[in-house]
Parts: C-alpha cells; structure tokens; sequence
C-alpha cells in the first residue's frame, strides 16, 4: 500500500527558490506516488490572504498542489502560524482540504494526533498573546480589509519583529511544553502517536501517558532540512531529502 507524507514548515517564498525547487522534485518524485500528503503548517513563509493566489509565485506553487492532486494524491493542509490565512479561495483553486488545527486520524490502525505544534508552546506568552489577537474572527476581518501591498507591509514587519523577539527568547521557552502535550494527550484518550512542526527540532520522543506508550515526532524546517515522514503498514520513518539535488 502507498504510504501516507507528512511535511511542515516548508516557508516557501521567491527568495528561497532553492527550496521551492526541492518542493517541486518532492510533489513529483515522492509525493505523486503516495496515497497522501499532510502539510502541517508554514507551507508559506507568510500567506496574507486568498486574493494574492494570483501573485506568480503563489500560482505556481497552487498550480504543483492541483496537479499533484489530479493525480491521485489526496492533500490536506493544516493552517500554521506564518500562513493562517489560507482559506477556502485557495482550497478551491489547488483541491487540497484545510484541515482544523487538531485533527484525530486512524494509520494502519495506529491512531495519530496531528497538530502545527505552535498551540503547545505554553511558555511562550508573548506568542500566545499574539496568537489569540491574530486568530479572531474582527481582527482577520480588520487585516484583509486593507489593500495587498498595505498587508504585505506590515507582514514584512511582523516577520523581522518576531525574528528579532525569537532572539531574545531563551530556546527552552520556544520548544513545547511537555505537560501541555501529557494534557493534551490525556485530552484525547491516549493516542500512541503525535506528529507536528513548527518548533524546527526533528526528532522523535518516545515516553508514556499513565502507562500508555506515545511517539512525538517532530518534523523539520525545510529550510535547514528539507525531510518528510512516511507511513505505511511497516510503520513511521523520517526519510531526508538531498537539500541540492
Ligand atoms: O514565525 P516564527 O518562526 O518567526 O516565530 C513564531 C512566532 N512568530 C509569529 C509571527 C510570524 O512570524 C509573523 C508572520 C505572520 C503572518 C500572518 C499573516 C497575517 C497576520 C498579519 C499581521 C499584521 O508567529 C514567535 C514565536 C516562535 O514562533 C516560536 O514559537 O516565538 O512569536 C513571536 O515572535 C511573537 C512576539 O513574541 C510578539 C509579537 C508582538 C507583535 C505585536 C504587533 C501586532 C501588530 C501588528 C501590526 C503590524
Ligand atoms: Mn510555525
């Protein structure tokens, strides 16, 4: 059976063009043959609004998601923090299916929680503030009211403030929580596996819940390694994909 992808945090934009390459080869080579493709996040290295779909950079990656879609690979997307904006316009134009930001799935029988990952870095308050502003309906609302170039502004802005903030921020506070994952996996009756981004610190833990075995693997930054998880009936593997091929 074709196994089932995972990626996150690929931040594609034009002034990487190396990595929108590596994206490229990933949707045909990989990809194509895979039963599906979970995006966990940050497909975009910021998304300001489904009205700037028809931007050349942006249409050419929605033109790679729809024809790795008519092929036969089912795509899902999650939203991430940088591209939270992503909405039904796009959805409609590539053929992928947004996810909600927690989602519960069955692989070959192993139940899987899914999420971007940002939602269990309690510690770091100032994000989390930041998050709840961004995420309301009249904010959004606010935002997407002003013209693309205004949006793409302040975005830019946004951007090098939260490089400069991540600066400053011990590396502990920026990682999960491990209570907030035990609850959330108290939450969710004990999942034996998670699989998220955003942190940019691949690996896979494994520790148990009150007895109950779980795997957290955390997926890469494509732009410090480009990498997929993979899933089959033989199990989940992390493959590392050539950053120049
Ligand atoms: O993204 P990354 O990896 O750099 O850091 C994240 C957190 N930062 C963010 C901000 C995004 O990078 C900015 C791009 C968002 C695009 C969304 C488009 C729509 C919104 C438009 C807004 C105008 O998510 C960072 C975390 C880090 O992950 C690790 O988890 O630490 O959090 C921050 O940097 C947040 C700061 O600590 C607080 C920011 C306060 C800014 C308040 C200004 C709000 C008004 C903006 C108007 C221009
Ligand atoms: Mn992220």
């Amino acid at each position: 059976l074709a196994p089932t992808l995972f990626v996150s945090d690929l931040h594609l934009c034009p002034s990487r063009p190396d990595v929108a390459r590596r994206f490229e080869l990933f949707l045909t080579e990989t990809a194509a043959s895979a039963s599906a493709l979970y995006i966990l996040g940050d497909l975009f290295e910021y998304w300001i609004g489904d009205d700037d779909v028809d931007e050349p950079f942006n249409a050419a990656i929605c033109a790679r998601l729809r024809r790795l879609v008519e092929g036969g690979t089912a795509v899902h997307l999650m939203h991430g923090n940088r591209d939270f904006l992503i909405g039904d316009a796009f959805a409609a134009r590539t053929g992928v299916r947004l996810l909600t930001d927690l989602e519960r799935l069955n692989l070959a029988g192993v139940p899987t929680l899914l999420l971007h990952g940002d939602t269990l870095c309690v510690d770091d308050r100032a994000y989390q503030d930041f998050r709840i502003m961004v995420r309301s309906e009249t904010w959004q609302r606010r935002f997407l009211a002003q013209p693309l170039s205004e949006r793409r502004s302040q975005v830019e802005e946004l951007r090098r403030q939260s490089e400069k903030e991540k600066s400053k921020k011990p590396m502990m506070l920026m990682d999960v929580n491990q209570d907030a994952v035990l609850r959330l996996l108290r939450e969710q009756n004990h999942p034996p596996r998670l699989i998220h981004g955003h942190t940019h610190r691949p690996a896979c833990h494994e520790f148990s819940v009150d007895g109950h075995p779980c795997q957290r693997w955390v997926l890469a930054a494509w732009e410090e390694q480009p990498s997929y998880l993979a899933i089959d009936q033989g199990g989940c593997r992390s493959v590392w994909l050539d950053p120049a091929p």
